[in-house]
């Protein structure tokens, strides 16, 4: 037997090791083949429906799965649960306009509840709103708020074996042409992820940003940024924007926020928490409207929803998920387990992007057509091969047409292998790896399955399949 090495010394380099180290561990449990044959068939082939105590490895969403500091612990206890007024909201404030440098701060329970206030207050009914790429809960609140949405990502972001830097960037020409066709004043504004949650965690590029903003002030048109994964996106900046290599991550972030008219955030991914968002913007005029329908649908606008130690945990979470380090181990682990796959030729989204692998089910499985769900059918086989838990971002999340009905047919037709942060080691990493590669080497036997039951809002969470 050769010498083992590791995995630096394969690579001709010292490996690195996470900033940190565990203090407290959760047992995992693992299933039998014939058991996960049952919990699959009854969660419908639905890996949203499984029970968490039937899977392994929950890769299902790095959404509010992350592991807290010992500090966030410590924060928890400082709680200051008033109704109003709470000490928490004050850090928390802090902590936003610190780091992301809005002014005026509205707290929510998660991302989808900021969606809901800025797609209200914003958004004209019969409006556009242009998006780089939909993602499902962005998308539908603002159609529920009467806007149309309209994709104005550049075409590589649609096409998974493009090796591209940027893969999130807005192309501007599309928004010349949406402005020809509609108008200004029928641009609700433009709405900017940063990262690409459904074209693989792609980023933005500084540049990207700044010629939009040259673009909105042109044509006095606003611009907002989802910054669910924003910390991961100044990551990607400063390892592939001319200029911006010695900046650190936390100054990218800053100046990036700068080019925004405010931001919605989801704090379940990037600020390192298992629940809070927020909506926080420059306007005071949009803030008080904003601060004044809070109050309707979440709470005061001093909690929006949560306890004063979730906005605790959230004003520590932000001001750790900034560090350098922090932020290069973490997406270095999400590349390790890419690196793996890419070197077996498993076919997936690449350059890989900040906080998932993203198979390419049209690849995986060549002989099933869209309709067939490849997307779903792989979730399903890895879950049945070892109890790894991936999430279907194709047709099915993809949702119907409002106006004809028919299935929304994305040229994106991925499995996703979410990392949550801080929580699973490199050696769950060669599990998973491995388990991908023996779905992949059975990948002929596998035949599709037919949608039985289909929900009327974001399907994907509660549909349900049977084998063809
Ligand atoms: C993810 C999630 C959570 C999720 C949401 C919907 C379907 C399945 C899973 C949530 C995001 C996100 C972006 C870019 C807003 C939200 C909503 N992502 N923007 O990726 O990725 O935030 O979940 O806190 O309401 O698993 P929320």
């Amino acid at each position: 037997m050769p010498a083992p090495k590791t995995f630096g010394q394969q690579l001709g380099r010292r490996s690195w090791a996470e900033p940190w180290k565990i203090k407290m561990v959760e047992p995992l449990f693992m299933t039998d083949r014939p058991t996960r044959e049952r919990t699959r068939r009854e969660a419908g082939y639905n890996t949203f429906l499984l029970r968490s105590r039937d899977v392994y490895i929950d890769l299902l969403t790095d959404s509010g799965t992350n592991a807290m500091s010992d500090r966030q612990w410590a924060g928890m206890m400082t709680g200051d649960e008033a109704y109003a007024g709470s000490e928490n909201f004050y850090h928390l404030e802090e902590a936003v306009q610190r780091h992301y440098g809005f002014m005026h701060l509205v707290p929510t329970h998660q991302g989808r509840g900021a969606e809901h206030l800025i797609s209200r207050t914003v958004i004209r009914p019969g409006q556009y709103v242009p998006g780089n790429m939909y993602f499902t809960t962005t998308r539908l609140h603002q159609e529920m708020a009467g806007g149309i949405f309209e994709d104005v990502i550049v075409d590589i972001a649609h096409d998974p074996q493009d090796r591209g830097d940027f893969k999130g960037n807005i192309d501007l020409a599309k928004l010349d042409a949406l402005i020809a066709r509609v108008g200004a004043s029928q641009i609700a504004y433009i709405s900017l992820a940063a990262t690409v949650n459904m074209a693989g965690g792609q980023p933005v590029s500084m540049a990207n940003a700044r010629a939009v903003r040259a673009w909105c002030d042109a044509h006095n048109v606003r611009l907002f940024l989802d910054a669910t994964r924003a910390v991961e996106n100044a990551f990607f900046i400063q390892e592939r924007e001319p200029g911006y290599a010695d900046k650190r991550v936390a100054d990218i972030l800053h100046e990036f926020c700068s080019y925004m008219d405010g931001a919605w955030m989801s704090a379940k991914k990037d600020s390192l928490v298992n629940i809070g968002g927020w909506v926080a913007v420059n306007e005071w005029a949009l803030f008080e409207e904003l601060r004044n329908l809070v109050v309707v649908f979440e709470g005061l606008h001093t909690y929006g929803g949560l306890a004063g130690r979730d906005m605790e945990a959230m004003a520590i979470g932000i001001a750790e998920s900034v560090q350098d380090e922090y932020i290069r181990s973490r997406i270095g682990q999400v590349r390790y387990l890419g690196m793996l796959l890419e070197e077996w030729g498993i076919p997936m989204v690449e350059p890989v992007g900040g906080h998932a692998i993203f198979l390419d089910a049209r690849r995986f499985y060549p002989h099933l057509t869209q309709d067939r769900f490849p997307a779903q059918t792989l979730a399903a086989e890895l879950y049945l091969d070892s109890g790894i838990r991936a999430m279907e971002r194709g047709i099915v999340s993809a949702g119907r047409d409002p106006k004809t009905g028919d299935h929304h047919r994305p040229k994106l037709e991925l499995t996703r292998l979410a990392i949550p942060r801080r929580v699973y080691t490199q050696a769950h990493m060669d599990v998973v790896a491995e388990s991908v590669k023996a779905v992949f080497d059975r990948r002929a036997e596998v035949r599709g399955l037919e949608m039985v039951y289909e929900p009327t809002y974001l399907r994907f969470f509660q549909a349900r399949f049977e084998p063809r």
